[in-house]
C-alpha cells in the first residue's frame, strides 16, 4: 500500500497503523485522511487482520487538525474536512475488530477525536490530552462534542469543551479518558500485551459485543436489549460458542476458531 503519511504493516493477527507526519506532530490534513481511509480499510478487509492499533510516535499521537491549512481556507474547505473527516472516523469507529489507541505525546483537538474513535485507549504517562478548539475560535468538527461526553460524561467534557485545557494521562484516566497510563518505555509491551488477549478471544462474539454496544447507544434502552437478543442468539449458532461452553464443561482453555 503507497502511504505517504500513515505507516501500515500487519502481522501475527495485528494492523499497524502509525501516523508519521512527524514535522508537524502528526497534524491532520485531508491527504493524512486519506491514508487512515486506506489503512482501515485494509485492516477491514484483511481476515487475518484480527486487531488493530494506531498510533503516532513518543511525541505527538496527533497535534490535531493541521492549523495553518485551516486557517488558508474557508466555509467550503469546513464541508470538504468534515465529510471526510467524519467518514473516515466513522470507518474506524465501526470497524468490526477491536482496536486499541497507542497514545503518546500530544492527542489534541483531532487527535483526541481520533482516540476516542478506538475501543480502548492505552496512554504513556507522557500524554496530553486536550479540546483546544474553543481558542481557535471553533468548536470540535471530528465527533468531540459528541463522543466525549458519552464516554467521560458531560462534566468533564464540558471543561475540556468549554476552556480548552490540556490534562496529562493521570489525569485524563481518573475521568476515564484513558483506559490505562504506562511508562513510555512500556507502551508498546502494554498495547501488545492486550492485543493478544484480544487474540485469544472468540473473534465473532468480540465482533458482537462492539456492535450491539455501538448500536445500542445509538437507539432506545429497549431496541438496545433487542440487538443484544438477536446477537447472543445469532452466536448460538457458532463452532466458537460450542467450544467455549464445552472446554468450561470439560476443565480446559477453549481454542476458538473464529466460526
Ligand atoms: N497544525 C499544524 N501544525 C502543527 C500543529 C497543528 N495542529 N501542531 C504542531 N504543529 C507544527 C508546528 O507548527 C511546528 O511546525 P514548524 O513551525 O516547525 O514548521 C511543529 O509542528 C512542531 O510544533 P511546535 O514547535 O509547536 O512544538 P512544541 O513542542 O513547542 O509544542 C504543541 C507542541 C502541541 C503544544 C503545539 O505545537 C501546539 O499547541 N499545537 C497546536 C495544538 C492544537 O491547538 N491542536 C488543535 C488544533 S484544532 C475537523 C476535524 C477536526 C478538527 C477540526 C475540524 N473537520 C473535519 C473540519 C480539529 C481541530 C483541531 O484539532
Amino acid at each position: 500500500m503507497d502511504l505517504k503519511y500513515i505507516n501500515f504493516s500487519s502481522g501475527d493477527g495485528i494492523g499497524w497503523i502509525q501516523f508519521n507526519r512527524p514535522e508537524k506532530l502528526n497534524a491532520l490534513n485531508p491527504d493524512v485522511l486519506r491514508d487512515l481511509e486506506s489503512a482501515v480499510g485494509r485492516c477491514e478487509e484483511d481476515d487475518a487482520v484480527r486487531v488493530v492499533i494506531v498510533k503516532g510516535n513518543e511525541k505527538a499521537f496527533i497535534a490535531g487538525a493541521d492549523i495553518g491549512e485551516m486557517a488558508k481556507g474557508d466555509i467550503n474547505l469546513a464541508y470538504e474536512l468534515t465529510d471526510l473527516a467524519l467518514r473516515v472516523q466513522e470507518k474506524l469507529a465501526d470497524l468490526p475488530k477491536p482496536t486499541i489507541a497507542a497514545i503518546a505525546g500530544y492527542a489534541l483537538g483531532g487527535g483526541c477525536e481520533i482516540a476516542l474513535c478506538c475501543d480502548f485507549r492505552i496512554a504513556a504517562d507522557n500524554a496530553v490530552f486536550g479540546q483546544p478548539e474553543i481558542a481557535l475560535g471553533l468548536i470540535p468538527g471530528g465527533g468531540g462534542t459528541q463522543r466525549l461526553p458519552r464516554l467521560i460524561g458531560l462534566g468533564p467534557a464540558t471543561r475540556l469543551l468549554f476552556l480548552g485545557d490540556q490534562i496529562g494521562s493521570a489525569e485524563a484516566e481518573q475521568i476515564g479518558l484513558v483506559d490505562m497510563v504506562v511508562p513510555m518505555e512500556d507502551l508498546e509491551h502494554q498495547v501488545k500485551a492486550l492485543a493478544s488477549k484480544l487474540l485469544q478471544r472468540p473473534f465473532l462474539a468480540l465482533r458482537a459485543a462492539k456492535t450491539a454496544m455501538r448500536k445500542g447507544l445509538n437507539t432506545s434502552l429497549k431496541e438496545g436489549l433487542q440487538i443484544e437478543q438477536d446477537l447472543f442468539c445469532m452466536l448460538f449458532g457458532t463452532e466458537d460458542r460450542k467450544e467455549g461452553l464445552s472446554a468450561f464443561l470439560e476443565k480446559r482453555r477453549p481454542i476458538f476458531q473464529g466460526r
